[in-house]
C-alpha cells in the first residue's frame, strides 16, 4: 500500500507541476521517475505474471471459466491493495445520510384497465401490438416462460385502483396484481380461523401464497423502486418515435405520486430528494405530455434551480441530457471506445469490469463516441424550453466543460477521486481541445473502438433475445442499433420495441420501470424451498408442479426452446472469449431463460429448488423422470467454475479486476460497481447447494465439492465484521447477510457453538425490538451501520428482516433458554402480523444494489415469514 500511496504522490505532483507553465528541473524528474516506475511495475509484472502464475484457461479441467480473472496480475495487489471483497466499515457519522424523504398524498388514481398478460399469451399480445402500431411483425424469440407484462385493455373488468397514499408509505403492495391473481383463483381459499402454532400459520401462509401464482407457475411482483431507469426508456422513446401510447398515462401518475414535499424525486422511491431523480423524473414528466405550468412541474423546478441547475446533476444524468439534446457533450466525461483495443493481459481492462457496469458503458461508449445526438434537438420547441428550464444561466452561457466534474452534494456518494479527474482532465485535452481522435492514427483506432462496441451491443442484445442484461443498457442499446442504422427503424428496432414492456410493471402506485425484467426465478426457488422445509409440498401438488415446470423450463440453454435459440450461438468458447462471457448453459437467471444471464446464488437457488422438488410423488408424476442428471450436474459445473481465488462467489462472473478499479468508479451515485466481488450472500448460497447437491449425488465431484465448501466457509468467517454481522449487499442489510451468513458458516461445518456463529447470534439477540421483532431500512446499506431509520411500520420492525434474523438464529440451533424465548417471541410477531386472509403487510424496501439503490421485492413478505414459520413448526417439535 505504501508503495501505491508514493506512486500516486508522485503522480499527484507531476500534474502540479504540469499545470505550472514551465516544468522545471524537478518537475522533469518527477514526472520521469513516475512513467519509469509505472511503466517498469507494468511490464515486469506481466512478464513476471504471464511467466510464473498464469492458471490457465480451463478451472479444474473441467470447463473453461475465467480466463479474465486475471490471476497473473495478482501480484498487482501486493502493490496497490487488495481485490477488496470486504466493503468497508461503518461511514463516519459525517458522511452518512442526513436527509430524509416525505411525501404527500394527492389522491391519484390509475385508470381502470390496467391487466397482467404473461407467458406464451404475452409473447403473443405483443406481437400483435408491434404489428397493430407499426405495421412490422416480430417474433419474441426464447422461452415464454415467466415473462411478465402489462396491457391496457379499457373493456378489463379488473379492479378500480385505490389513490395511492405515500405519506405512510411510499411503498405500493401490488394491489392490481394481487387482485387479479385472487381473483382468477379456482382452488380453495386458506381458513378463516386464526392459526394458533406457527405450523398453522405456516400452512395458511402458503394457502394464500399460492393464489398468486402464475398459470407458468412462477411468482410474479413489482421489481420496481429505482426512479432514474424510467427517464432512460422515456428518453430513447421520444428520441427515436416510439410512442408510448396508453402507458402515458400511467407512467406520470406514478412519477407524480412518488414526488417529494420538497419538490424533488429521490435516486430511488424510499431515498430523500436527489438530482439524479428530480432531473430525469421532471424531464420525463415534460417529454410525456405535462406542461410547464403545471403546479408540480414549476415545485420540481424550484428544486432544480435551488440546487444550482441541472449542471449539478450527475453524469448518468447529464449523459441521457445529452442524448436528448438538452445538454452539450462537453459537460460529460470522455467515455474512449479506444479502451476496448487494449489487451487482456492489460491491468486495467473493460473487459474485467462488473458485467452491469461494463454493459452499461459499452452503449455509453458507442454513443458518446459517435456523439449522439437527437435529431430533433434544434427543430423540437420542446427541447428549446427545457434548456431554458433546467439551467440556472441562459443555455448558451453555460460552462459546460467547467462543470464536467460537477456534482450536487446530495447526489455524491462516491465523489470522484483526484486520480480520476486528473485522468478525466487528460481525455478532455484529447477529446475537446486537440481533438486527437479525428487525426490518423488516432481515428482509425477510435473507429475500430467504435465498431467493436457496436458489434458486441448488437451480440448481447442477441444472447439476451433483446431483453438485456438489466434496464439502463436495455434503452441505451435501443437507442444505438437505431444510431446505428442512421437513425432510423430497422427490424432490431422493434425487436427491441418488442421487449420494453418486458421492464414495466403496474400497480396502485401507477406504471413503473423495474430494476430488471422481473425476479422470477429467484422469488419462485426461494418460495419453493420454504415450502420444502415445512414438509407440506405433497399437500400443495399444482403449487408444487408448477414451480417444477417453471424451474425446468428457466435453466439457461438447457431446453429444447432454448437450445435451438439465437444466444445458443453465442455459447461457443470463441464467443464467450470475444464478448467476456462467462459459461451459461446450465446456470439460472434471476429473471427468465430468455433474458440469460447466469448468476452464482441464482443458479444455486435454483439447484436447491430443483433438489428439493424432483424427490416429491407429486412432482414426479409431471416429470417422469425427464428431468436428466446431467442437468444437475452443469449447475453444479457453472457453480464450481464461479469460485474466486479468495474463496468466495461473486454474481455474474469469477472476480476479474482489482480493487484499485475502485479509483475510476465514474458514477458519483453508486458504490463498489466496478467489479465483481466475492459477497457473502452469493458464496453461502453456493456452498449450501453444493453441500445439498453432494448428499445426493455423492460421485460428481465429490471432493472439489467438498474442498470449495471449506475455502467457502474461511472466506464466510474472513468477511464477518468484528461485531458478528456482515454487509448485505442486495438485501436490506445486516439481517440479510446474518441469513446467509450462518447457513454459510454451518454448512462449511462451523456448529452452532462455534465462535463466529456465536458472534453472529449476539449481534442479532442485541437488535431484537420489544415487539419480538427485527427491523432495518435502506439507510443501513447507505451508511453501513444498522438503522431502523424511518420504518415505515407502526413499531420499528418489519416481517422481512424478523423472518431472516429467526431464519438465521434457527440455523445457528440456539439451544439456551433465553435465546429460545427470542425466537419465540420473533415467531409471535409474525404470527400477530400475519394478516387474516394470509398474506403479510407491504413495508419498507428490502432489496438493494450498489450501495445506494433500493429496490422493491414484493415477494419477500410472502416468502420469508413463511420459511421461518416452516423452520421454527420443525425446530420446536424437535425441541419438544
Ligand atoms: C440484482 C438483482 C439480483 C441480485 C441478487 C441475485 C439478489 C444478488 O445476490 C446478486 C446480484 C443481483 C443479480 C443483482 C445485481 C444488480 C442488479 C442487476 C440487481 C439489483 C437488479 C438491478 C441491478 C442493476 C444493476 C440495476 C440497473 C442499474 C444500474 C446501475 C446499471
Amino acid at each position: 500500500m505504501q508503495a501505491a500511496s508514493w506512486v500516486l504522490d508522485m503522480a499527484q505532483n507531476a500534474l502540479q507541476i504540469m499545470g505550472k507553465a514551465d516544468l522545471g528541473e524537478e518537475g522533469v524528474l518527477l514526472v520521469g521517475s513516475a512513467v519509469v516506475v509505472l511503466g517498469g511495475a507494468v511490464v515486469g509484472g506481466v512478464v513476471v505474471g504471464r511467466c510464473i502464475l498464469w492458471r490457465g484457461e480451463v478451472s479444474g479441467g473441467w470447463m473453461w471459466s475465467d480466463h479474465l480473472s486475471c490471476r497473473s496480475l495478482s501480484w498487482l495487489e501486493l502493490v496497490v491493495g487488495k481485490g477488496v471483497s470486504y466493503p468497508g466499515g461503518p461511514k463516519p457519522p459525517s458522511q452518512r445520510q442526513k436527509h430524509r424523504g416525505r411525501w404527500l398524498d394527492r389522491g391519484l388514481k390509475l385508470p381502470k384497465g390496467w391487466k397482467y398478460v404473461g407467458a406464451g399469451e404475452s409473447h403473443k399480445a405483443t406481437e400483435e401490438a408491434i404489428y397493430k402500431q407499426t405495421g412490422q411483425r416480430v417474433q419474441m424469440g426464447g422461452e415464454a416462460s415467466g415473462r411478465q407484462t402489462w396491457v391496457f385493455d379499457p373493456t378489463f373488468q379488473g379492479i378500480d385502483p385505490p389513490a395511492f397514499e405515500p405519506s405512510s408509505n411510499c411503498n405500493s403492495s401490488d394491489i392490481l396484481f394481487r387482485k387479479q391473481q385472487l381473483a382468477a383463483w379456482k382452488g380453495p381459499k386458506p381458513s378463516k380461523a386464526t392459526p394458533t402454532t406457527s405450523s398453522d400459520a405456516c400452512r395458511k401462509g402458503i394457502e394464500f401464497y399460492q393464489m398468486l401464482q402464475c398459470d407458468d407457475g412462477h411468482f410474479a411482483g413489482d421489481y420496481g423502486g429505482p426512479m432514474f431507469l424510467m427517464p432512460g426508456l422515456i428518453i430513447a422513446c421520444y428520441v427515436t418515435g416510439f410512442d408510448l401510447g396508453a402507458r402515458k398515462q400511467a407512467m406520470i401518475v406514478y412519477l407524480r405520486n412518488h414526488q417529494q414535499a420538497d419538490g424533488g424525486w429521490g435516486t430511488h422511491i424510499e431515498a430523500s430528494s436527489t438530482m439524479f431523480g428530480t432531473v430525469l423524473s421532471y424531464v420525463s414528466l415534460r417529454l410525456l405530455g405535462v406542461p410547464s405550468g403545471d403546479t408540480q412541474c414549476i415545485h420540481a423546478r424550484e428544486f432544480i434551480r435551488s440546487k444550482g441547475g441541472a449542471v449539478t446533476c450527475p453524469s448518468w444524468a447529464k449523459f441521457w441530457l445529452s442524448l436528448l439534446g438538452v445538454h452539450e457533450w462537453e459537460g460529460v466525461n470522455s467515455i474512449p471506445s479506444e479502451m476496448w483495443l487494449l489487451p487482456l493481459w492489460f491491468p486495467f481492462h473493460p473487459g474485467k469490469l462488473w458485467c452491469h457496469c461494463r454493459m452499461v458503458y459499452l452503449p455509453m461508449c458507442y454513443l458518446y463516441c459517435s456523439r449522439f445526438v437527437n435529431p430533433g434537438k434544434h427543430s423540437d420547441p420542446l427541447l428549446g424550453q427545457l434548456r431554458s428550464e433546467i439551467y440556472v444561466t441562459p443555455y448558451d452561457q453555460v460552462a459546460w466543460d467547467a462543470n464536467r466534474h460537477t456534482c450536487c452534494p446530495l447526489d455524491d456518494y462516491s465523489p470522484v477521486t483526484l486520480f480520476q479527474k486528473a485522468a478525466h482532465n487528460v481525455l478532455a485535452f484529447y477529446e475537446s481541445y486537440l481533438c486527437l481522435w479525428k487525426l490518423p492514427p488516432f481515428s482509425w483506432l477510435r473507429k475500430a473502438g467504435i465498431e467493436f462496441a457496436i458489434s458486441y451491443i448488437k451480440s448481447e442484445d442477441l444472447q439476451t433475445n433483446y431483453v438485456d442484461i438489466g434496464p439502463v443498457n436495455k434503452t441505451l442499446n435501443m437507442l444505438s442499433i437505431w444510431a446505428d442504422a442512421g437513425n432510423t427503424k430497422t427490424k432490431e428496432y422493434y425487436m427491441h420495441a418488442a421487449r420494453l414492456d418486458d421492464y414495466l410493471w403496474v400497480a396502485e402506485d401507477g406504471m413503473k420501470m423495474q430494476g430488471y425484467n422481473g425476479s422470477q426465478s429467484w422469488d419462485t426457488s426461494f418460495a419453493v424451498q420454504a415450502v420444502i422445509e415445512s414438509g407440506m409440498g405433497e399437500d400443495f401438488p399444482g403449487l408444487c408442479q408448477g414451480i417444477y415446470t417453471f424451474l425446468e423450463r428457466t435453466q439457461i440453454l438447457s431446453t429444447e426452446v432454448s437450445k435451438a435459440s439465437e444466444p445458443m450461438r453465442f455459447e461457443d468458447l470463441d464467443s464467450r472469449k470475444k464478448y467476456f462471457r462467462h459459461v451459461s448453459k446450465g446456470g439460472w437467471p434471476f429473471s427468465t431463460s430468455a433474458h440469460g444471464w447466469p448468476i452464482s446464488d441464482c443458479t444455486a437457488e435454483g439447484l436447491k429448488g430443483m433438489l428439493g422438488l424432483l424427490p416429491l410423488n407429486c412432482v414426479k408424476q409431471v416429470s417422469k423422470g425427464a428431468y436428466d442428471d446431467q442437468r444437475l450436474f452443469d449447475a453444479v459445473n457453472v457453480l464450481l467454475s464461479y469460485q474466486n481465488s479468495d474463496g468466495g462467489w461473486a454474481t455474474y462472473e469469477n472476480n476479474r479486476g482489482f480493487g484499485f478499479y475502485e479509483w475510476m468508479n465514474p458514477s458519483e451515485v453508486f458504490g463498489d460497481i466496478m467489479i465483481d466481488y466475492s459477497y457473502v450472500e452469493c458464496s453461502s448460497a453456493a456452498m449450501t447447494a453444493l453441500a445439498k447437491f453432494s448428499a445426493k449425488h455423492p460421485n460428481h465431484r465429490r471432493d472439489e465439492i467438498a474442498g470449495a465448501i471449506a475455502r467457502g466457509g474461511r472466506f464466510i468467517e474472513t468477511i464477518q465484521r468484528p461485531d458478528g454481522s456482515w454487509y448485505g449487499s442486495w438485501g436490506v442489510c445486516f439481517t440479510y447477510a446474518s441469513f446467509f451468513g450462518v447457513e454459510g458458516l454451518m454448512c462449511a461445518g462451523r456448529g452452532g457453538g462455534s465462535r463466529p456463529v456465536r458472534m453472529c447470534v449476539r449481534f442479532l439477540l442485541k437488535r431484537q425490538n420489544t415487539d419480538g421483532g427485527w427491523g432495518e431500512t435502506y439507510l443501513s446499506c447507505v451508511d453501513k451501520v444498522y438503522s431502523q431509520d424511518s420504518m415505515f411500520t407502526h413499531g420499528s420492525s418489519g416481517v422481512v428482516q424478523t423472518a431472516w434474523a429467526l431464519l438465521a438464529l434457527m440455523a445457528a440451533e440456539v439451544s439456551s433458554a433465553s435465546e429460545k424465548e427470542a425466537v419465540n417471541r420473533g415467531i409471535r410477531f409474525l404470527m400477530s402480523t400475519q394478516q387474516p386472509d394470509g398474506d403479510w403487510p407491504q413495508e419498507n424496501i428490502t432489496g438493494v444494489f450498489n450501495r445506494s439503490c433500493g429496490i422493491t421485492y414484493t415477494s419477500y413478505r410472502n416468502v420469508f415469514p413463511i420459511w421461518a414459520l416452516a423452520r421454527h413448526s420443525k425446530w420446536s417439535k424437535k425441541d419438544a
